[in-house]
């Protein structure tokens, strides 16, 4: 495939070949393993915008831990299944890089095959479209070729670096409804902004965007997003951080996950034929 000018393709990891994007607008990279945009970072700003764990692990059958996973056809865990689905552990196709004095728009697909079928009895096409410039967005097209409907939850999994978490809040939740996955997935109601002094695990029921205010940078995010009636906020804390083993143990410190899903009762059910778009975006204000 010609790729224009600001991209590369990139075999150091022969298991996950990483398309290497550097633009005038921004830098980045996409691991073809998983479909996952691993890094984003606008000209001009002062630190990255994704975050990627120093320790995390890039071996077939192991997600990815930073960037934005996918979490497909199912979101969170299934007993004897892949937590998140299976998506972000199989290879996607590279479709299309393109570029303009904006960015670089990259395109990269996944379809069914006899072992997804047997993961997962559906056939379905995955597309992932990616603009990388002055904002990151993200679109996952999903569509159901197949002659029975299917019913599916997902996430745009996506962790973004903090100066530091204890002076990070996020705004735009204040009064929604969430469910608070640590506390017995309680129903609450959030009061003001969305602070964090130990774990955060929540799916806020809202399809609004948000605001990430980190006062250590001196930095805000907008998070924006389409086709999405949950937010998942999540960081691990301490305790989970020291927990998993594709984390340093005060990583919990220089992150937190704000996901674009259809998750918990939002769940998306598609016919013959039927398809669904969900999308994130990110940009620094
Ligand atoms: O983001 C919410 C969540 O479901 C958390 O419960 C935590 O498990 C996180 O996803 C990471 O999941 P992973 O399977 O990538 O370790």
């Amino acid at each position: 495939m010609q790729l224009p000018p600001s991209a590369t393709l990139s075999l150091e990891r022969p298991s996950h070949p990483t398309l290497q994007i550097n633009h005038p607008a921004a830098t980045g990279s996409i691991s073809l393993f998983g479909g996952h945009v691993l890094e984003w970072t606008p000209s001009g700003a002062s630190h990255p915008v994704l975050y990627m764990s120093p320790d995390a692990v890039f071996a077939e059958e192991k997600p990815i831990r930073g960037g934005i996973p996918i979490c497909w056809p199912w979101f969170g865990p299934r007993p004897g299944f892949p937590s998140h689905g299976f998506v972000r552990t199989l290879l996607w196709n590279l479709a299309e890089v393109s570029e303009s004095e904006l960015g670089v728009t990259c395109r990269l697909e996944l379809a069914s095959d006899s072992s997804t079928l047997e993961l997962w009895p559906h056939p379905f096409a995955l597309e992932l479209a990616v603009t990388m410039g002055r904002a990151l967005e993200v679109e996952l097209h999903m569509s159901n070729p197949g002659t029975a409907h299917f019913e599916v939850t997902g996430a745009l999994h996506t962790y973004l670096c903090t100066g530091a978490i204890e002076q990070t809040r996020v705004i735009g939740l204040d009064g929604t409804v969430y469910t608070d996955t640590i506390d017995g997935n309680q129903r609450k109601i959030q009061t003001g902004a969305v602070d964090f002094r130990g774990e955060v695990d929540r799916i806020y029921h809202s399809a609004a965007s948000v605001r990430v205010e980190d006062l250590t940078w001196n930095r805000v995010l907008h998070v924006s997003k389409k086709n999405s009636d949950t937010t998942v906020v999540w960081n691990p804390w301490i305790e989970k951080s020291q927990r998993l083993s594709d984390l340093p143990d005060k990583a919990y410190h220089d992150f937190l996950c704000i996901e674009a899903a259809n998750a918990g009762d939002d769940i998306v059910n598609l016919g013959p034929g039927g398809e669904h778009m969900l999308s994130t975006r990110v940009e620094i204000l």
